[in-house]
């Protein structure tokens, strides 16, 4: 496989995205309606979040067909002509591939319930439950009807887990890729596929929720490379990525080193939990810079020297917004989303925008727990009141980590439901829509910013290809790199505070171009100053050997 450095993929939620039917409910005529606004943005794939037929426990990742359109967004028709579109316009689509589990009311699990032994061997039963925790809360294990056994869910238990130890659930899974690479996808997304490969004999484990039990498991490697063999790995011109659960540098380097032939790039969560305290998500606490930048460098380091590759991303629809979550945004919106950009763009690796990165939109600012949907958020809630929080303690968790912070409606302009929908959302839309708003933000500050980011790639290799090094790692307050790539050096400059800080460059970059900075008339000089939520990459063509 030979991955297309230079691509940048856009994170789309079609649920919140653009609804064309007043049902509330985002749809795939919505994405194409908006597909020239995103060519103008420049990106080069859409990651489509699952549309598939589904009862929407977990907003689509509980797949109950998984070649079908769910008619809440639309038909195969619309698919179609929404993939002709986007080819029209030099976007390509990943599909978003949920195989580690399915819903228990697609008709695998219900052949499975009415005792069909071939459907029973699709799933993971077990007579007896093993103490693992599941990552939605309570066990990971519930009755399989009533036959006295036990099936593994490690989401929702409507989330069943394929037994991929099974022959034909892979054949099955292959075919499903490869129905839509059939239909012109140009890339697929597969959701927690470091959890698919589980061992034989499944045994209790007191750690980390069970976790070590069935992640990044060796086998695993060799389900991903059957996978790609079978399918993908047949057209070089697809990319793929793989969520990765809790996983580690080496298992990511072996995922992607294209040598192995399993995956182009993976998604890590770690540097996405440096605010939870003692590890835990549902508490309080705000970000520790230092071991947010350590997380950086050790897997931009690790992934250069493995021969692996990162997808880089901030936000995500599980993730709350990290304009919201890492900077300052009453004071410095504009400064603190283009040095966030910034800090993933000129990172070695693929960067991933998600919906509304690309306007600076915050969090929603919910009032109360029934503007949550989310099973997460509403089971996190029940479990912090049950082991004693007060209901506003619980609140507040909920405001700052819950996933609907990503998932509320795009926010197109200033009319009501901020041009989303003529229905009523499904998700309310975020407190600040009127100001906050394609409308309004459309050549702005952060949306041009981004437009340069990407066209930075096109032009200059040394962003696509050049390596990853620490640099400045005893600072304080800045996330620093150097690029390199055939003789040119890059490097790369974010204060993370609003407290202005000052730097003594080196030397060789003292006559060097800067090639983007969030802030004007930088000029370079033995100690430089950077200004709140800055960025500045400096480039120096023709090293100076000092
Ligand atoms: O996410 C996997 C995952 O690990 C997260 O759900 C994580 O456990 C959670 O956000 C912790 O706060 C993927 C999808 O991205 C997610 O939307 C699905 O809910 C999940 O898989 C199950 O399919």
């Amino acid at each position: 496989m030979t991955i297309d450095k230079k691509k940048v993929v856009y994170q789309l939620y079609p649920k919140s995205f653009k609804d064309t039917t007043g049902n509330g409910v985002g749809d795939l005529r919505g994405i194409i309606e908006k597909l020239p606004y995103l060519a103008e943005l420049g990106i080069d794939m859409i990651w489509l979040n699952p549309f598939y037929p589904s009862p929407q426990r977990d907003n689509g990742y509980d797949v109950s067909d998984y070649t079908a359109i769910n008619p809440d967004f639309g038909t195969m028709e619309d698919f179609e002509k929404m993939v002709a579109r986007g080819q029209e316009l030099g976007i390509g689509f990943m599909l978003d591939m949920v195989l580690n589990h399915c819903s228990t009311e697609h008709e695998w699990f219900k052949k499975a319930l009415l005792g069909d032994a071939y459907y029973q061997d699709f799933f993971i039963l077990r007579d007896e439950p093993t103490d693992w925790v599941s990552k939605f809360g309570g066990n990971a294990w519930a009755p399989f009807g009533d036959t006295g056994k036990y099936y593994l869910h490690l989401f929702d238990k409507t989330q069943a887990d394929l037994n991929w130890r099974n022959p034909n659930v892979r054949e099955e899974l292959y075919k499903v890729v490869n129905f839509w690479r059939e239909k012109g996808v140009k890339g697929f997304r597969f959701d927690v596929i470091n959890l698919i490969g589980k061992d034989e004999v499944l045994e209790d484990c007191p750690i980390n929720d069970g976790k070590p039990a069935y992640t990044d498991k060796p086998i695993n490697h060799d389900y991903l490379h059957m996978l790609n063999q079978a399918s993908f790995g047949q057209d070089d011109s697809l990319m793929t990525v793989g969520e990765m659960s809790a996983t580690t540098v080496d298992n990511c380097i072996l995922y992607t080193n294209p040598d192995r032939q399993e995956l182009d790039m993976t998604f890590n969560f770690h540097h996405l939990k440096v605010d939870y305290e003692r590890g835990q998500k549902w508490t309080q606490k705000a970000f520790d810079f230092e071991e947010l930048r350590t997380l950086f460098h050790t897997w931009g380091e690790g992934m250069d020297q493995g021969g692996g590759w990162n997808a880089l991303f901030w936000t995500c629809h599980d993730q709350p917004r990290a304009l919201s979550r890492f900077v300052d945004v009453k004071n410095f919106r504009n400064e603190g989303a283009t040095m966030l950009a910034a800090s993933i763009h000129l990172s070695r690796g693929t960067p991933y925008i998600y919906q509304g990165e690309e306007i600076g939109m915050l969090d929603p600012d919910f009032d109360s727990l029934s503007d949550y949907v989310d099973i997460e958020s509403l089971n996190a809630f029940d479990i912090m009141t049950e082991s004693g929080k007060t209901e506003q303690e619980a609140l507040a968790i909920i405001k700052r980590k819950s996933r609907d912070n990503a998932r509320t409606p795009m926010q197109w302009d200033a009319s009501e439901n901020a041009g989303f929908t003529t229905g009523t959302p499904w998700l309310k839309v975020g407190k600040s829509y009127a100001d906050i708003n394609v409308a309004s933000e459309k050549n702005g500050p952060i949306f041009n910013f981004y437009q340069e980011l990407i066209r930075l790639r096109k032009e200059e290799d040394i962003i696509s290809e050049g390596s990853y090094k620490a640099a400045f790692t005893d600072s304080k307050q800045v996330y620093a790199f150097e690029r390199e790539w055939q003789g040119q050096h890059l490097l790369v400059l974010n204060n993370f505070y609003a407290k202005p800080i000052k730097l003594d460059l080196p030397k060789e970059y003292q006559n060097g171009q800067v090639l983007i900075s969030n802030y004007d008339n930088v000029t370079l000089d033995d100690t430089i100053q950077l200004e709140a939520y800055q960025t500045l990459a400096i480039l120096i063509s023709d090293p100076v050997t000092t």
